[in-house]
Parts: structure tokens; sequence; C-alpha cells
């Protein structure tokens, strides 16, 4: 357990990995939070004594750092106000549409982007307040583009990285951002900026050149003080040993046999795992699934669809909006196809336990992935280190993973007819095709792990171009 408050490696992200949860009695409990974020960055910091900087997820003031997992855990707080604007606001309804092709319409209030810069400062500050002289300090996502610039005027003696999760959007689509140049200025405070693909990296560096006027040679781009930054892909992966012996576990095996036989032994299971968000290209898969078992290519209940569709920002009209249609459409071909007792898609609006999660891949003989855009997309690489040989991945082309997946059956989700037809092509492929394309993707999951992923982010962040006032 660490005694110290100054750390040699400082995580700063939106969501500390635990949530404290208020129940009606007023006692606190701790419960890990959602997301791809923190299953990630969890494996690293196990082993590694270091701060992670967050929110706990509830509105008002933060209770004091804690230790949890041999980890110092330092609550930044949030007021509710704060959590509408800076959280819901700019980071969920600006930043998140226009960083994923405006598949739904930003909104630009100034409001939003007032709290979002009052926030950045306040991590920036307790990372400050927590880092030892010269130390690392991993700042994440989208939620948080300032804080880097923030953070080395407060520090300049600490080694800054960025890592973003989601996709950084083409120049024309970044332009429309209010004040968008200084959030390129707030990254360029960072020595060293991760992204998931090449193109997110290009980006980047095409806004700076084109927004700031900055010089950009190869992958660095040098800031209006002349200090050189690297902007460059480090893709982001999982505990894939971890993960498989869990899947490989006979607690896990037969749990999956079970999920099998509680469906009625169907011949085919397809399976979606999301959260619930207009990005994961949800609505196209139910529309492509639909519309197999109108034509008769598919029927119920031999062949069917488990749907995970997880819980996620649900005060935003946009989710609220998806959450309908989604449901709506699940009614639908439950009605229109679905004989007595067994559900055509079995759709499932909550969170799992790890084990059951693993189960769920174990059991599904063609993974769903088909988003319209998606950073990385860890539920791939989960699917194909869970499952044997004899299953097949439908994955979009617009996700990271398609970059290093390259033994998937790649979709264009927008095109439905093409949808169906990929589907059922994984879903009636050979054993021996399936094989080596599962094998092949296995295999390129389990060599570049999320272990490989930090070290290969500290290593870049460690080597990046000093500043000159340094050398
Ligand atoms: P997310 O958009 O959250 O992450 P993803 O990469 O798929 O998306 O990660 C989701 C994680 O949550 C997976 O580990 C999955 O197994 C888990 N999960 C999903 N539904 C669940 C449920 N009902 N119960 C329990 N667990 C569930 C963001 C970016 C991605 C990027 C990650 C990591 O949007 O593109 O891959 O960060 O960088």
């Amino acid at each position: 357990m660490p005694d110290r408050t100054s750390f040699d490696l400082v995580i700063v992200a939106n969501r500390l990995p635990v949530d404290r949860v208020t129940g009606p009695d007023g006692r606190v409990e701790l419960r890990r939070s959602p997301g791809g974020l923190v299953t990630a960055m969890e494996s690293v910091m196990r082993g590694r004594e270091g701060a992670w900087v967050g929110w706990a997820g509830e509105a008002g003031e933060a209770s004091d750092p804690f230790v949890e997992d041999d980890m110092y855990l330092v609550p930044v707080p949030l007021s509710a106000d704060e959590v509408a604007d800076y959280y819901e606001g700019y980071s969920n309804a600006s930043l998140w549409p226009i960083y994923h092709d405006v598949i739904v319409q930003p909104v630009f209030k100034r409001r939003w982007r007032s709290a979002y810069e009052k926030v950045n400062r306040r991590f920036a500050e307790a990372a400050a307040d927590c880092a030892a002289r010269g130390a690392t300090v991993w700042v994440h996502d989208y939620q948080l583009q300032l804080a880097p610039h923030i953070l080395r005027e407060l520090r300049p003696d600490l080694r800054i990285g960025w890592f973003n999760h989601i996709p950084f959007p083409p120049v024309e689509l970044f332009m429309q951002l209010p004040r968008r140049e200084e959030l390129l200025r707030g990254l360029l405070g960072a020595d060293f900026l991760g992204f998931q693909r090449r193109t997110d990296a290009e980006n980047f560096r095409s806004a700076c050149r084109r927004l700031l006027g900055a010089t950009v040679k190869g992958e660095i781009v040098t800031t209006e003080d002349g200090r050189a930054v690297r902007a460059a892909a480090v893709p982001i992966s999982i505990d894939a040993d971890g993960l498989q012996q869990l899947a490989r576990s006979e607690p896990v095996q037969e749990r999956a046999r079970e999920i099998r036989h509680e469906l009625g032994d169907p011949d085919l299971v397809l399976l979606g795992v999301d959260r619930l968000d207009y990005t994961k290209g949800i609505r196209h898969r139910l529309k492509a699934f639909g519309e197999l078992l109108s034509e008769g290519t598919l029927t119920a209940p031999g062949d069917v669809l488990i749907q995970v569709a997880t819980p996620s920002r649900e005060r935003l009209e946009a989710y609220q909006t998806l959450r309908g249609q989604v449901e709506r459409t699940v009614g639908q071909i439950n009605g229109d196809y679905a004989p007595i007792g067994t559900p055509a898609v079995s759709y499932l609006h909550r969170s799992f336990p790890r084990e059951e999660m693993a189960a769920l891949f174990v059991a599904a003989d063609v993974m769903l992935v088909t988003p319209l855009r998606d950073g990385m997309n860890l539920v791939a690489k989960e699917y194909v280190t869970c499952h044997g040989d004899d299953g097949a991945l439908v994955l979009s082309e617009f996700t990271g993973a398609a970059v290093e997946l390259q033994g998937a059956y790649r979709c264009n989700p927008h095109d439905i007819d093409a949808l169906k037809t990929t589907i059922m092509e994984a879903a009636r492929s050979p054993l021996d095709e399936r094989r080596r394309r599962m094998r092949s993707m296995r295999r390129q999951v389990a060599s570049h792990d999320v272990a490989r992923w930090a070290q290969d982010f500290l290593d870049d962040l460690a080597a990046a171009p000093d500043k000159p006032e340094r050398r």
C-alpha cells in the first residue's frame, strides 16, 4: 500500500477505476466503473505504484484520496452543474459527435466550454499536487484535452503524455468546434500524444498545420514556443492472457453451454456487445438481422441474436432516442418472427460480470461488431481471445480494430445488403477458413496485449523529443 503522497507515475482520467455510490441509507460503497478505459488501465496499474486522478462518478463534494487495489486514488469533485456542462454537455454532446463523424448533430454552448476549461484546470491541479519531481503524467481521452497545457504551465518538470481512446476527426470536421485552436494548444502541452490509428495521428497533425500554422515533419509537430511534440499511433488492447484463461475455465465453458441451452439449443448464435451508443451501429445490425429473418435466409428459433446494450449517458437526448429506436426494433423483430417462449433477439440492457461476458463470447458462433465509427473496439479483441477456433468476427471498417484484425469479415455497416451478405458469409464459411482466420487474429491480440500497449506508450513518452530548455 503506497504510503506516499507524491508519485512517479500519475494517471489522469475523467473517471476513477471505481465509483463511489451512496445508497438511500447514506452508506457509501465502491463499484467498478464502466467502460473500455478502465478495463484497459486496470491491468496497467497493477504492479506499478502510482496515483490515479479522476472523478468518482457522483456529483458533489469529493472524498479524500484513498487506496484501493494498491492504487492511490485522488477523487476530483464535480458539481451537478459541472457534470451537466463539462461531461454531458461539452464532452459528450459537442466533442463526441464531432470526433465520431457527426453521426448525430453536435451541440455547442459557450457555458459548456467554460465548464470544460474550469474542470480541466481542476484535474491538472490535482495531478500537479501528487506528481513527484520529474514524474510521468499520463492524461487520458477527449474529456481532458486542455489539461496537458495547463499541467505544463504548473509543472514544467513533468513528462506529460496524452492518449486518445476515440478517433481524432478529419480537420474539416474538427474545424466546426468553436475555439478549436485552444484544444490543439492544450494537447500540445504534452511531450507525446498517442492515438489509436495512424490516421487519427495524421488528422491531429494536419489540424495543427492548417489551424495553427505549425511546422510538421513526419510525426513531429513544432509548437509556437519551439517545443517538439510527437503524435503517433499506439493501438490499445486487452489483457489477452487473463481473459483467455478465464474463457477456458470450466465454469465459463459450462456457462456458455448453458446459455445456448437456455436459448433453445439454436444452430446459430449471433452476438452484439456494445454500450448503447449511436456510434456502435446497433440499429444497422438489427435492420440486417430483421431482413435476414423476413426473407427467410435465417429463421427463429434456430438462428438467434443476443444483443447486450449497456446503459450509457442516459440523460442525453440522443441516447434516449436511440434506446427507444433499438427497443422498438427488438420488439418488432420478436413480434414478427419469434415463436412463443424463444425470442429471436435476446436483448440485455444491463452490465454483467466478466465471467458472464466471457461465457457469452464463448457461446457465440458469429460476433457482430458493426460501429459507424469507433476508436478501437475492445469487444472485437475480447471475442477472438475468448472463442475457440470455430468462431467468426464480422467487423466494421470504421473501427480501429479493423487495422489489426485482418482475419475478420469486414463490413461497411451503412450498406445493409452488403452487411447481410457478410453476416451470412461468416455464418456459413467452412470450418478450416474460420479456424485460419480466428487463429491469426488471436495471435495478433496475444502478441499485442494491453501490457505491451502501456509499455509502448510509456517508452514513446520517455523517448519523446525533449523540451529545448531541458537540453
Ligand atoms: P467504449 O466505447 O466503451 O470504449 P469498447 O472498446 O468496446 O467501447 O469497450 C467496452 C468494454 O466494456 C469492453 O471491455 C466490454 O467487454 C465491456 N462491456 C460492454 N458491455 C458490457 C456489459 N453489459 N457488461 C460488462 N461489460 C461490458 C472507448 C472507445 C473505444 C476504445 C476503448 C478503449 O470508444 O473505441 O476501444 O475506449 O480505448
